[in-house]
């Protein structure tokens, strides 16, 4: 039976640690894809994006485009000139900095009138694979750009708990 408890463990440990290192890949939009009269801020809610995770941008190459803008842009529906727009119809992009994302259609009135327009909130990357959290997340030295970076990283933490939580209590049951 030792080595049954040992495999149990392993398993514990791999499911607690891989949703940290692992990225996530979005489909904006699922199977609709990047397209016009399509609610992408009901897609986002409730979806948790990290530093390090991909946007996937899919639709008939020709027949739209993904800009990346800023507050204002996204809602003036502009990108300021020289904006250069992604056009292969599968456009991945890797969620590299914490903070607002925004993204638009730069074609016709897709954003305006379509309301082809994206935005989300990047997460900073959970820091390590721990077993246990660590009890506060790790000092920026730099002043970070949105305030609730803290608090974010701590809802992170707790969430890691209770998953590690779970997880040994499953194993308590196994092994009992
Ligand atoms: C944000 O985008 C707007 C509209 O495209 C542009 O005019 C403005 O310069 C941008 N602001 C910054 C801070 O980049
Ligand atoms: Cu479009």
């Amino acid at each position: 039976m030792a080595s049954s408890q040992y495999l149990l463990i392993a398993l514990a440990i791999m499911a607690i640690s891989v949703p940290s290192i692992s990225a996530v890949e979005f489909v904006v939009g699922d199977e609709t894809g990047w397209t016009i009269n399509f609610d992408y801020q009901a897609w986002a809610q409730g979806k948790e994006f990290y530093v390090g995770d991909k946007l996937v941008f899919n639709y008939p190459q020709g027949a739209h485009n993904v800009l990346k803008v800023n507050g204002t842009g996204f809602q003036q529906c502009s990108a300021p000139a020289g904006t250069v727009p992604l056009t292969s119809g599968n456009d991945a992009i890797t969620l590299a900095t914490p903070g607002r994302k925004w993204y638009i259609c730069g074609f016709g009135q897709h954003c305006e009138v379509g309301n082809q327009k994206l935005v989300i909130t990047v997460l900073p990357k959970v820091s390590s694979p721990v077993l246990w959290p660590s009890p506060s997340p790790s000092p920026s030295p730099s002043p970070s750009p949105s305030q609730d970076q803290p608090s974010v990283a701590n809802i992170s933490s707790a969430s890691r708990f209770g998953l590690m939580a779970i997880l040994v209590g499953v194993l308590g049951v196994f092994l009992s």
